[in-house]
């Protein structure tokens, strides 16, 4: 029996490339037919077959108070009564500029656009116009979104200039990316010691969330941060999938350090289009109409999707919000953990506050080159052995997971009892 799922993908694919409207959806990772979703409630959402999923993808991060929250629903609806958008300025977005600035205070000023990807951009154009200088770096595995200068990948060997990582990048656009290696502090020193006067911003996941979960060395994150103050060069936390998930101060906070700019996404919006980027002053007082540096948007700020974002992040200020969310993935991994060692199956699990990362290896990876070593074809046969008891994982070994304040123990449980099965039969 064709599912409905496999007819709308069919269809799909003749009018959308892909048939989807993000590549990772495609499940071109893990094989199979992409489940077309129709609703979601708290933890779950339902396919257009009707069959139940307990969610862990959250809409890759922005769901962190579930779906459909009747709050958040609420005050949607009541603020699309104004009208959806103005094109000039509200009083929302300056709520949401001084929440910001409470919450992440390294944020003296902020810029809201629609997409981490505009976020990042607007960031790195900053950072350059404000030093003068070209030069960008990045790590191996971190993603920042689809602009030019940030869909490259490592040149040959670790201090070499880029080459792009995507069709339609010019290579000289793509020179002017740096890429080292995740958690390597020497290649760091090397690096600023041999280009660092020429640097204009490092961009960074604080916590990786796009190679799998990695977390950093303190030691590089404070080596990273020494650096770039010695260097003049900006240092750029992007904090699009950590921002308000790892903490309420989102790494930065976790870390205690402090960077120059940060970006922000996903929660920001509540599941609405939000993107963010802020930091010190004198660098966003480089931005139009002050500045020199041209950045813009049609739907910048927008009354609807701002109203989503302050109702989420009123949300999440709840008391023990953060330190709940994180006891309740910390009871996800470690039944996983559990189920796993109990199967004999070779798996490895972490977390930070409510973001996961699930590793068919020994240990948990500390950068790319270990990442890569993980069992993808266990992760896969894993994956679809969950989907088929209504447990939907981020269809790729390569994504982080998620867990919402609506998951509930029974969820959890569900979860457990469901990866039991998959690693039995593994
Ligand atoms: P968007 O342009 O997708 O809103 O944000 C780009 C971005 C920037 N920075 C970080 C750290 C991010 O994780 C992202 C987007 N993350 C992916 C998940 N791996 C979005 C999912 C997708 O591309 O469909």
């Amino acid at each position: 029996m064709t599912s409905s799922n496999q007819t709308l993908f069919e269809k799909s694919q003749q009018l959308i490339p892909g048939g989807v409207n993000s590549p990772v959806r495609a499940f071109r990772s893990v094989g199979g037919t992409p489940i077309f979703f129709k609703k979601g409630l708290g933890s779950r959402l339902w396919d257009v077959d009707g069959k139940e999923y307990i969610d862990y993808i959250n809409s890759w991060g922005p769901m962190i108070v579930g779906h459909a929250h009747p709050e958040v629903i609420k005050a949607v609806q009541d603020v699309a009564e104004n009208s959806l958008s103005f094109g000039a300025p509200t009083g929302l977005e300056l709520e949401m500029a001084e929440l910001i600035n409470k919450l992440v205070p390294s944020m003296e000023q902020v810029r809201l656009n629609s997409s981490g990807t505009e976020a990042t951009m607007s960031a790195i154009r900053t950072s350059r116009g404000f030093t003068g200088r070209d030069k960008i770096v990045k790590f191996e595995g971190c993603y920042h979104g689809h602009s030019d200068g940030l869909l490259v990948k490592a040149g040959s060997g670790l201090l070499t200039f880029g080459e792009p990582d995507s069709g339609g990048v010019p290579a000289s656009v793509a020179a002017h990316t740096l890429t080292l290696e995740y958690n390597n502090t020497q290649a760091l020193k090397d690096l600023f010691a041999k280009l660092g006067d020429e640097i204009a911003c490092v961009i960074i996941e604080p916590v990786v969330g796009n190679m799998n979960l990695i977390v950093p060395h303190v030691e590089f994150l404070q080596t990273l941060r020494e650096l770039c103050t010695k260097h003049g060069a900006v240092l750029i936390f992007d904090e699009v999938m950590t921002g308000f998930r790892v903490h309420l101060g989102g790494a930065q906070a976790l870390y205690n350090i402090k960077p120059d700019m940060t970006t922000l996404g996903k929660v920001i919006g509540g599941g609405l289009p939000v993107g963010a980027f802020g930091g010190r002053k004198d660098i966003m007082q480089c931005l139009a109409p002050v500045g020199k540096v041209y950045q813009a948007g049609t739907l910048s700020g927008n009354p609807v999707a701002v109203t989503a974002g302050l109702k989420t992040l009123a949300l999440i200020q709840a008391p023990n919000f953060h330190v709940n969310l994180a006891a309740q993935t910390t009871k996800l991994i470690e039944g996983l953990k559990a189920a796993a060692n109990e199967a004999g199956v070779i798996f490895n699990a972490q977390s930070v506050g409510g973001m996961f990362g699930l590793y068919f290896c020994e240990h948990c990876p500390t950068s790319y080159h270990e990442m890569m070593q993980s069992n993808k074809e266990h992760f896969n046969h894993f994956f679809h052995s969950m989907l088929d008891s209504g447990i939907y994982l981020g269809p790729s070994a390569f994504e982080a997971g998620f867990v919402s304040a609506a998951h509930s123990d029974e969820d959890i449980a569900l979860t457990i009892a469901a990866a039991k099965k998959a690693f039995q039969s593994l």
